[in-house]
Parts: C-alpha cells; structure tokens; sequence
C-alpha cells in the first residue's frame, strides 16, 4: 500500500518560520510518487479559541496560498478545509468515547493554552486532540509530518487507535508514525529562546511571518535575543545560550547545514555580522514564497476551486473509512 501523508495547520493567523521549518518545508520535501500527501487547513481546530467569523473563511485561503506558495502541488497533494469533510467530526464523536480524560488533562498544549483557566476553557480545547487523532484516522493515515510541539498529540492519537482495535477485536487502524524532521524542528521566540514561536503570541516581533518583507525581517532579526558573548566555535558552546541556540539553529535549518558546520564558518564571530548574514538567508527563502503567495491571494476564486476539489477527494477518501469504523463499532445503516 502507499503510503499515506496527513498534515495540516490552523487558519489562526500568518504562517511563520517555525511552521516553515517544522513542517511545511517537510512536507513539500515529502511529495514523492510513493507517499500520497493530504494536507488540511484545520479551520475546526483554530476555533478551538474564539475567531472573528468574518476573517476565518479569508484565512483559509491564506493557509492553502501559502501551501502552494511554498512548494505543494494541488495536482499532487490534497489541500481542503477541514469543516468541508464531515467525517473528522463524526469520526472524533465516535473516538472520544473512548479516549479517557486523565489523559487529555496531561497534554502539555491543552496546560499551556488554558493557563490557570481550567474550568472556563471550552471543551473543544480540552479535546482538540481527539479531533487530530479522527483527522489522521480517517484517511487511515500512515504518516504524520509535523513539528515538536505535535509529538505529545501523535502519540495520544495512536494510543487511541490502539484502544479502538483492541476493544473491537480488529487491526482496522493502523499506528500513523510522526515524523519530526530537519534541523529546526522546534522554532523559537525571537524575543525568548525558551519559548515556542507561535502564530498567537502577542509580540509580532517574536516571529518572522511568511508575508514579512526584506526590511521586516532584517528588523526583526536585529532586534532577536542574544548575549554578550560572540558565537561559540562548537555545539557545546550555546549550551544555556537560548536566544544563540536559536539563530544558529534557523540558519542551520535554512542552509540545510548542520550546526557544527555554521559554527565553523561563523564561530568567534560578532551577532553583529551573524545576523545580517541570517537576515539574507532568511529572505533568499521566504521571499519568493511571499511573492508567490499574493500573486495567488489575487485570485481567490482559484484558491477556492483548489479547496473545494480537494475537499472533494478528501470526502471520497474518508468517508468508506468512516462508514466502515461504523460498522465495526454496530452502527445501524
Ligand atoms: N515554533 C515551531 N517550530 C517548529 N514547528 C512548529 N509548528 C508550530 N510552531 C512551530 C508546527 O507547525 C504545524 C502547524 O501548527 P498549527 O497551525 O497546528 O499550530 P501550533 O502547533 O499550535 O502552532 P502555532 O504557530 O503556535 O499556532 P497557535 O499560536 O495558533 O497555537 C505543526 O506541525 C506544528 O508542529
């Protein structure tokens, strides 16, 4: 059998380096004639957290631009929006009655997002998991590119799958294995190493977006957080060094060099020259992506079409797996 990818992001807000690195680039890099690619832009996730209704539809379109800006093929690849295949929903009903709440309560995302505010949080956030693990099922999914931050969500989703079959008695799910690649599979903030970049921090400047241009992004990397001292000459060096393991691990990751051989070049070396040289790398990258992207987001009508024939396939794909999990578990029909 092919294998089978399944991905996607939330239509929260701009895609930034951390999505990039973490999974997108990957995922681009994965469009083989052996994998078949399914990459959702996961629209009932981001309402995980209250979005403005009239911004959600547009910001579906920009999530599927920058698919195709960065390198994924619609021919190929399916790209559709998640609340377009009813399947995910149904599918997770059916997989939260058997997924157990100490569980969910351990997941350090659900923590994170939720803060002190346990019992005023939705319950869609507390079983956002549940639905990444139907996502992934319902296609039978075999492999699961994404960044760090996932891999707690992965392994709950194949422990789901596992109770699934062994309360039926049956192999029907297989175990979809994460796959966590390149060299930065955990970006962090650009204001705080020891922080995630993310889409929802409040601080634009903790992240290079995929729609910043040139100036931006050698403003933002001026401004990112380093020490007094100069670049080490080896990996042990950045050891405690948060902010300096940062950059040299985003210029590692887009040079497709290892760290060690970045800290050859560049080691005993000033920020002051690191970061004009990681601001140009930085923009021979994303720039053609941005430029790609707006010259797409100028016929939405496009985008559109794109996302509806791939909701199309997505549905064709899913559904019989759907109909079959209920007809395991005795569902009339
Ligand atoms: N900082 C990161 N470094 C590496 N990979 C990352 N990913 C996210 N942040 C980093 C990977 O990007 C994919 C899509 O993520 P998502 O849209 O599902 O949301 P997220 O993981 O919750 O990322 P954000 O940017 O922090 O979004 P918000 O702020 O909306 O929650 C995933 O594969 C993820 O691992």
């Amino acid at each position: 059998m092919k294998k089978r990818i399944f991905s996607g992001m939330q239509p929260t807000n701009n895609l930034h380096l951390g999505n990039y690195l973490g999974a997108l680039r990957n995922w681009v890099d994965l469009q083989q004639d052996d994998y078949e690619c399914i990459f959702c832009v996961v629209d009932l996730h981001a309402i995980t957290v209250p979005q403005e209704s009239e911004r959600l539809a547009q910001a579906t379109r920009e999530i599927a631009a920058a698919y195709i800006a960065a390198g994924v093929d619609p021919e190929k690849a399916i790209i559709f929006p998640q609340s377009a295949v009813p399947a995910h929903s149904q599918l997770m009903w059916m997989l939260a009655t058997m997924t157990q709440m100490g569980k969910l309560e351990r997941m350090t995302q659900f923590k994170d997002k939720a803060g002190k505010n346990t019992e005023r949080v939705g319950l869609g956030l507390f079983a956002y998991p549940v639905l990444m693990a139907a996502d992934i099922l319902a296609y039978k999914a075999t492999h699961v590119p994404v960044g760090e931050d996932q891999k707690q969500h992965l392994e709950l989703a194949r422990e789901i799958a596992s109770t699934f079959n062994t309360r039926y008695k049956t192999d029907f799910f297989p175990q979809p294995e994460p796959q966590i690649l390149g060299a930065a599979t955990r970006v962090m903030s650009l204001k705080d190493g020891t922080k995630k970049m993310s889409k929802s921090d409040e601080s634009d400047n903790s992240r290079i977006n995929l729609t910043d241009d040139a100036e931006k992004i050698a403003a933002k990397i001026k401004k990112a957080q380093t020490d007094a001292e100069p670049l080490p000459h080896d990996v042990a060096g950045l050891k405690e060094r948060a902010g300096a393991d940062n950059l040299v691990t985003i210029y590692a990751a887009l040079s497709r060099r290892g760290k060690a051989d970045v800290l050859k070049e560049f080691g005993g070396q000033q920020w002051s020259a690191f970061k004009p040289a990681l601001a140009e790398l930085a923009v021979k990258e994303l720039s053609p992506i941005t430029e790609r992207m707006s010259d797409l987001l100028a016929h939405p009508e496009k985008i559109d079409k794109i996302l509806r024939d791939g909701a199309e396939r997505a549905d064709t794909l899913a559904r019989p797996i759907l109909r079959d999990a209920m007809d395991i578990m005795g569902f009339w029909k």
